[in-house]
């Protein structure tokens, strides 16, 4: 009820409303909308209150919470189910506990994660930024659960250049990256049988409005507050992703063409062109990167001058001297 009551306020913001407009216009009693307005008031909306004239919604850019949440995922019919969390362990992992227990696509978001996880067990630091995850179950073979990966990229691409005008590249194959500084990593897991896809999970970790990061971090990451100078609203953020990305997935799902992200991470691509290294453990090869083929694989030319396409790997651009890109 109260994302109702919400919904309302919005659809007629800046206009006065009476308890008892509301009241009739949503089918509860006076005390319901006054006890739920009270509630949004105490979560930072910013509603003014006359007793002659009603409620009014005076707008608080940036107030992420459930009911937020909720109204900006109910235009997408492919999502069944959205948890919000001011802070979690993983969003990750909160959707695999979900994944048997509940039906559908399932998304988690938060704002905050204590244990976040990058590839290979690795860390993910996890504060002040948006943390997201969309557990889908779509129907295609466990081969092509990477190029989720690639989707989720593309739309990240086209978040960013919509909401400023910083260059962002994609780091194949999960990286969003700035200036040769991490700004968004992407873990997509995969539960699968052999020709069966159970469920994909694409998580995606933005940072956003992060100060300044750790030493251990400060050379290799960045995020769009310290690359703007200008505090971000994570709900924005998080409605403009949402737009971009239900584009790109449905393309996918829906209609079997993922060239549209494909060529979007091709177009943006911090390494096609480069002279790369590729990183598999103790095994680091120094080639060329060349393309992004249909499956999402990276073409390059190998040590023999070979056409060869990877489908997995750590990869750092030679020769720019900076550790990470
Ligand atoms: P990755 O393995 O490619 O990158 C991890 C590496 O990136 C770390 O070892 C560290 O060097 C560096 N790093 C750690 N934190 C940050 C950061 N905040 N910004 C830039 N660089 C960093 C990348 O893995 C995939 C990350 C996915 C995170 C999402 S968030 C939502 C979901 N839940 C979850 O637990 N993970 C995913």
């Amino acid at each position: 009820m109260k994302k109702e009551v919400l919904r309302f306020l919005k659809e007629n913001q800046g206009e006065y409303f009476s308890g008892e407009k509301i009241s009739e216009a949503l089918g509860v009693s006076r005390t319901a909308i006054w006890k739920k307005i009270k509630k949004l008031k105490e979560e930072g909306y910013n509603i003014e209150s006359i007793s002659s004239k009603g409620y009014k919604l005076i707008e608080s850019e940036d107030v992420l919470n459930n009911e937020e949440i909720l109204l900006l995922t109910d235009e997408y019919n492919w999502i069944d189910k959205v948890y919000y969390f001011d802070t979690i362990d993983s969003t990750n992992d909160e959707l695999k506990r979900r994944a048997f227990e509940e039906k559908g696509n399932l998304v988690a978001i938060s704002k905050e994660q204590t244990k976040g996880r990058g590839r290979l067990g690795r860390t993910w630091e996890s504060k002040d930024g948006i943390y997201m995850s969309y557990l889908i179950r779509p129907e295609i073979l466990p081969e092509n659960a990477s190029l989720f990966t690639q989707i989720g990229a593309a739309a990240m691409i086209s978040t960013f250049k919509v909401l400023s005008d910083v260059d962002v590249k994609v780091k194949w194959p999960n990286d969003i990256v700035i200036n040769g500084k991490k700004i968004c990593g992407i873990l997509t897991e995969l539960n699968a049988e052999l020709n069966k896809v159970n469920y994909i999970i694409l998580g995606i970790g933005v940072n956003l409005n992060q100060e300044k990061f750790n030493e251990e971090l400060e050379n290799i990451a960045t995020s769009l507050f310290i690359e703007t100078s200008k505090k971000q609203s994570y709900k924005k953020f998080v409605e403009v992703f949402l737009k971009e990305f239900d584009i790109l997935l449905k393309e996918f799902v829906d209609n079997n063409n993922i060239e549209i992200s494909l060529k979007i991470c091709r177009d943006e691509s911090a390494v096609i062109g480069k002279e790369i290294n590729i990183i598999n453990g103790e095994n680091i090869r120094q080639v060329k990167a060349i393309d992004l083929n249909e499956k999402g694989q990276l073409v390059i030319l190998n040590e023999n001058n070979e056409k060869e396409e990877i489908f997995y790997g750590e990869v750092s651009i030679r020769g720019i001297g900076k550790e990470y890109i």
